[in-house]
């Protein structure tokens, strides 16, 4: 079978063609192998060109095989996030929004700069992936534009580009592409990226060469787990947001009640299941300048941020932070003081 077709071939393609068709349909299957392998080249190729650090392919299908995510939903550990269990068949099953769905080409991007290493240690602090420009738009830029190409090389594909709000499941499609694994703190890991990095998918309906699925590199390594403060992995590869300071101060919009965990600092976000990964002394520096970090979300101005909504309002504006909002940023940082005193 390799011999007849070699390594990457669709997975999805019946395997019993190769043997049994005949020699007018053996050429016509050679010729879109080759088109299928063209193609491949020529996206991932543009992918790299417009400033992505990683590109795979995986064959669509069913994005929840184990049930993982079924597991995730039916135990509450999607907290308040609504949108996770009213879109789970679109996370679930990517032909809902591509229809005939054949390919998912992954993504992902490095967002780490070396001045983002810890510099307030026992400070109050704001995410890595927040101190800049929101990489949402970034992102949609270059995946728009990747998406145009695919259609001067193929008119008649149909092709679903996301970053992180559409119903896709991107971190699995990143294993299955073979750009990361799933770690046990659920981040997606490269060897050669970390974990600082965002993730972006397009599903297509164009049949392209699929890569092998990423290996779980995580070993017997436990330092996320053991570093979450408030205990939010039930167990290695499984979060429950409900528990998770991310959840609380950046999601979650009303007001905080008695579940709502100690924040140890982290006024937006939180990196702490990140910064103890020994993957990420392997982190690249990224070559996007859009993902420089402001001074201003590096150094907070604590008084300003507690006595000023216009300032905090002025600060995360054009960050990702902008959706979460004022009110919860000073909502967040009074607790953190609370804390304190
Ligand atoms: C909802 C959400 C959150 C929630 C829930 C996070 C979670 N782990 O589920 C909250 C608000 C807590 C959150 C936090 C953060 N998020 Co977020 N988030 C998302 C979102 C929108 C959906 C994630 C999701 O589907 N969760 C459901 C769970 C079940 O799926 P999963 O996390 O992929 O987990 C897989 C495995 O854990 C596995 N699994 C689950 N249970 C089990 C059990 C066993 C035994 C095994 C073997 C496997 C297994 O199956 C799951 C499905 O493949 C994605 C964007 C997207 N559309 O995918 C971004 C995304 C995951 N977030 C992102 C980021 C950057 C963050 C933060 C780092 C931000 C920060 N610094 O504060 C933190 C990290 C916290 C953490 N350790 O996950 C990035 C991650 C990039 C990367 N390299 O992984 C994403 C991909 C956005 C993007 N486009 O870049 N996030
Ligand atoms: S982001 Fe923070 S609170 Fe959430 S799982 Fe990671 S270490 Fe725990
Ligand atoms: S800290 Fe260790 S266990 Fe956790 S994701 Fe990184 S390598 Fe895996």
């Amino acid at each position: 079978m390799l011999s007849c077709w070699g390594r990457g071939y669709p997975k999805q393609t019946p395997a019993v063609k190769c043997f049994t068709a005949p020699v007018e349909a053996f050429s016509v299957l050679f010729v879109s192998n080759s088109r299928s392998k063209s193609l491949t080249q020529a996206i991932k190729a543009k992918a790299l060109e417009l400033g992505f650090d990683a590109v795979g392919i995986a064959a669509a299908g069913n994005a929840d095989p184990d049930g993982h995510f079924e597991e995730w939903l039916n135990r509450g550990y999607d907290a308040g996030m609504e949108y996770m269990a009213r879109t789970k068949n679109e996370r679930r099953d990517p032909s809902l929004l591509v229809p005939d769905a054949k390919t998912v080409i992954a993504l992902s991007m490095s967002y780490y700069t070396p001045e983002s290493e810890p510099v307030q240690t026992g400070k109050i602090k704001i995410s890595r992936y927040a101190r800049f420009d929101d990489y949402h738009k970034v992102i949609r830029k270059k995946i728009r534009k990747l998406r145009k190409h695919i259609l001067t090389l193929d008119p008649q594909a149909v092709v679903h580009p996301a970053v992180d709000t559409s119903p896709v499941l991107e971190r699995h499609w990143a294993q299955e592409a073979g750009i990361a694994w799933i770690g046990k703190s659920t981040m997606a890991i490269s060897p050669r990226l970390g974990t600082y990095t965002f993730l972006a998918t397009l599903i297509t309906n164009i049949d392209l060469i699929v890569d092998e699925r990423h290996v779980d590199r995580c070993g017997t390594c436990t330092a996320c787990l053991d570093a979450c403060p408030p205990g939010a992995f039930v167990k290695p590869y499984q979060l429950d947001a409900n528990r998770c300071i991310t959840y609380w101060n950046v999601e979650h919009r009303k007001e905080f009640t008695e579940k709502t965990p100690d924040f140890n600092n982290w006024v937006a976000g939180c990196d702490i299941c990140q910064e103890v990964c020994p993957w990420n002394k392997f982190s690249k520096e990224t070559n996007e300048p859009r993902f420089t970090p402001k001074e201003s979300m590096v150094h907070l101005d604590l008084v300003k941020i507690a006595q000023n909504k216009a300032y905090v309002t002025e600060l995360i504006q054009g960050t990702p932070l902008q959706r979460t909002g004022a009110d919860a940023i000073q909502q967040s940082l009074k607790h953190i003081q609370t804390e304190d005193s």
